[in-house]
């Protein structure tokens, strides 16, 4: 149904159809796929409505043109796991990959693994892709045909501004926001758009799958100073935050939250609203460049024969539950942004309810593109919400953080067991914010049993641990 609906603009092209399988449709009769990652980019969107201060008129415009999951959550609240998964699909209680430290493909279960690229490539696409898709610390050669600025360098570098740190704090890292006087031409995300940008505008013989990885919002947060002034500091809104919101948190639940560092020092050195300031400015930066990005596909050729999926890689805090960052199992950490622009097959301006996960994307895009289905992948297709946003769905999202800590979202409830069997339970029809854990009250001892049903079966040991630096991003 989907295919005949379709126009192939590629089909006509000549010498389009050389590559055939005789398990599949030609390749020239297939989508091509614009896979766009946007980095730490929590619920804090426009359509989402995470965040009353927002302005993200280009993801809005996007997500108006398909399909937005509105209770989309990553497989694991960091970079390198849940990237690897996405990439892989499988998960991190199945690799062993569960920090940003573990070179992925040393893992026994991905070194010989088919990436979601790799099986395009397998079916006659040319593969490319720019920024961050992969870790930066582990790319992967063998899943592009090309890549800029190169196989083994993800990204441009970006300007930074003298003095650092801009906030004071000392030892921060990259935990640091402020403008930076640069035009926006300099900064490495507008430049891995340009490239992907180019890749549209050139003719291309057979379908395309093409990655383009925008690094912001990830720290630091130094963009340039118009993007600040669009958030005056006077007029910032603060998340709301219970002080005592830890006391009904299991001891695991409590270290990964570490009330005595980040946020300690943000307070102390009076730094939260610029904080705020300095994400919401970085988020509408990264929206300016998906602006850039989506003027060059409408004006491409390819703008009726392209599915777009966007992604990002898990949320953020930003002092919900007394925490920043991501590196836990909460809403403000697993929640992240999902949405799918398929011609002919997604209808514009339909809204998901259903929980997902970032496992679904890969066997999602081999049934949009009508690949081969591929054995051991741990997600579902999500073509049949794609097609009717209503239907049930009993499974949930589930999201892990390191050996044996795993949390499930339906559409009514998150819960969270952690290694030591320690739990949260939250209702979010009475409790979004996830404030009054539940899980010790009798009368929910038959829900949590159902929950827990869909826990991974198995915790994978840690696959080997690269131990040169601590990754953090
Ligand atoms: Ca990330
Ligand atoms: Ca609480």
């Amino acid at each position: 149904m989907v295919s005949t609906t379709r126009r192939h603009f590629l089909a006509s092209l000549a010498g389009a159809a050389a590559v055939r399988s005789p398990a599949a449709p030609a390749a020239a009769d297939r989508q091509n796929v614009l896979f766009i990652a946007i980095d730490d980019l929590n619920d804090w969107i426009g359509c989402l409505g995470g965040h009353p201060d927002a302005k993200t008129p280009n993801f809005d415009r996007l997500a108006g043109r398909g399909v937005l999951f509105t209770n989309a959550h990553c497989a694991a609240p960091l970079c390198n796991p849940s990237r690897a998964a996405i990439m892989t699909g499988i998960r991190p209680s199945t690799s062993g990959v569960y920090l940003n430290s573990q070179p992925w493909r040393k893992s026994e279960v991905l070194a010989g693994a088919v990436t979601l690229p790799q099986h395009f490539m397998a079916h006659g696409y040319w593969v490319a892709g720019a920024g961050k898709i992969y870790h930066g610390r582990y790319p992967d050669p063998p899943s592009w045909h090309e890549y800029w600025p190169s196989q083994t360098q993800n990204r441009p570098r970006d300007p930074v501004p003298p003095n650092r740190p801009l906030n004071g704090i000392p030892k921060t890292a990259h935990f640091d926001w402020g403008p930076v006087k640069v035009r926006d031409s300099e900064m490495g995300d507008r430049k891995v758009v340009q490239w992907a940008a180019d890749q549209l505008h050139r003719k291309h013989d057979r379908p395309f799958f093409l990655a383009c990885g925008i690094f912001r919002p990830h720290l630091p947060w130094y963009v340039p100073e118009k993007y600040f002034d669009m958030f005056p500091l006077g007029r910032i809104t603060l998340p709301e935050v219970k002080a005592d919101d830890l006391d009904d948190v299991p001891p695991i639940g409590r270290k990964f939250a570490n009330p005595e560092g980040d946020h300690r020092k943000v307070i102390q050195y009076g730094q939260w609203k610029k904080a705020v300031q300095g994400y919401l400015a970085s988020i509408a930066f990264a929206d300016a460049c998906l602006g850039k990005l989506l003027e060059a596909f409408d004006a491409s050729p390819y703008r009726d024969t392209t599915t777009i999926v966007l992604w990002s890689d898990h949320g953020w805090h930003l002092g919900e539950k007394l925490h920043w960052r991501k590196f836990a199992l909460w809403e403000e950490a697993t929640h992240n942004v999902f949405l799918v622009v398929s011609p002919g097959l997604t209808k514009s301006g339909t809204v998901c309810r259903r929980p997902v996960d970032m496992m679904d994307i890969y066997p999602t895009l081999i049934d949009i593109c009508g690949l081969r289905k591929r054995e051991g992948l741990e997600g579902i297709s999500l073509l049949p919400w794609l097609k009717n946003p209503e239907l049930e769905k009993e499974r949930p999202a589930l999201t892990t953080y390191q050996r044996g800590n795993h949390s499930v979202r339906t559409e009514r409830w998150r819960y969270i067991r952690y290694h030591d069997g320690t739990e949260e339970l939250y209702d979010h029809e009475k409790d979004e914010l996830e404030w009054y854990n539940l899980a010790a009250r009798p009368e929910y001892a038959d829900l949590k049993r159902k929950l827990a049903r869909w826990f991974p079966k198995t915790d994978a040991p840690n696959s080997p641990i690269e131990r040169r630096r601590t990754g953090i991003a």
